[in-house]
């Protein structure tokens, strides 16, 4: 009982210690960023080697260790359960059915976004007029309600096995052919070598989502969004070294399964990006897309801190 008793000196001397402990603790975790840091700067830097990274990295997720982890993920997920909006719209969508057609398909059709959200982000990206923004959720309030909205996070829930965390939202222009000064924009090469107008497959987590929305109508010639059904499913070991392949490889290998998503301005789809997916190329219109991507377990990154 005795020791439930602190004086005011004794409760001082605690105080002192947590905070020398929360101290060095901090400490720790500055030194742990920092060579966090210096590692990815380095991988940056060798594409051979990040290459390699992402290869091993695939094969954990996608390999035999990949179903008894995503069990594991999904049985201790701490993620609270997310602050959800309603929005009356959504409520015809059949979650049941979204989940069916993805586990089956790697991709499915949600809905369409109604005009006020439409208006609200189209006016954000006029203000700004940038090619690409992260995190657009943090400054534009009908992306963050989007982000939230109760029957997108049910989808991503029932998908995913597990409470959906927000990982990265993105808004990305695509520019036509024809579009000279903005043309170098799509085809900035990753430094993993391949860009986005190739099929790759993506490994956020041992399972995924992402929501896109297209912001602009998408035709043929304006660069809809392409994948090939099924293959988000499992992924033999030659696929998984092809984190990329060409159209000539996607087309003898895949042949019927690939498929375009047309869509006017607000359609939404949902799709396990472990399946191979890219965008076409605009032919003639620039194209304005959102993406959500929903996580088990990846931790959220560092965002830029305000100077
Ligand atoms: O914009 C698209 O249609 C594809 C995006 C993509 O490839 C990705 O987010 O990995």
């Amino acid at each position: 009982m005795a020791a439930a008793f602190c004086s005011p000196i004794d409760k001082r001397q605690k105080h002192c210690s947590n905070w020398r402990r929360s101290d060095s603790s901090h400490l720790e975790d500055d030194i742990k960023k920092r060579i966090v840091r210096v590692l990815k700067f380095y991988l940056w830097t060798n594409p051979r080697l990040l290459r390699w990274v992402r290869i091993i990295r695939a094969f954990i997720i996608l390999g035999p260790t990949g179903v008894p982890l995503l069990a594991l993920c999904q049985r201790f997920s701490k993620c609270a359960r997310q602050r959800t909006e309603a929005y009356p719209k959504f409520s015809h969508v059949e979650v049941d059915e979204v989940v069916s057609v993805l586990e089956n398909i790697g991709s499915a059709h949600i809905g369409y976004l109604p005009p006020d959200y439409l208006n609200e982000i189209l006016a954000y990206c006029a203000r700004d007029n940038q090619v690409s923004y992260w995190n657009p959720h943090l400054s534009c309030d009908a992306i963050d309600r989007i982000a939230r909205n109760a029957k997108i996070l049910e989808i991503a829930r029932n998908y995913l096995g597990a409470e959906p965390r927000l990982w990265l939202t993105r808004l990305n222009w695509t520019f036509s052919l024809a579009d000279e000064p903005n043309k170098s924009a799509s085809f900035k090469k990753n430094i993993a070598e391949y860009n986005f107008h190739d099929f790759h497959y993506d490994t956020h987590d041992f399972k995924a989502l992402t929501i896109f929305i297209y912001l602009t109508d998408v035709t043929m010639e304006s660069g809809p969004h392409v994948f090939i059904r099924g293959t988000h499913r499992s992924k033999s070991l030659r696929e998984i070294k092809n984190i990329s392949i060409s159209d000539a490889v996607a087309t003898q290998l895949y042949r019927d399964r690939i498929q375009f998503v047309l869509g006017t301005t607000g359609t939404i789809f949902a799709e396990d990006t472990r399946c191979y997916h890219k965008a076409a190329v605009c032919k003639n219109t620039n194209r304005l897309i959102a993406s959500f991507d929903y996580v088990i377990r990846r931790k959220i990154p560092a965002l830029p801190q305000p100077h």
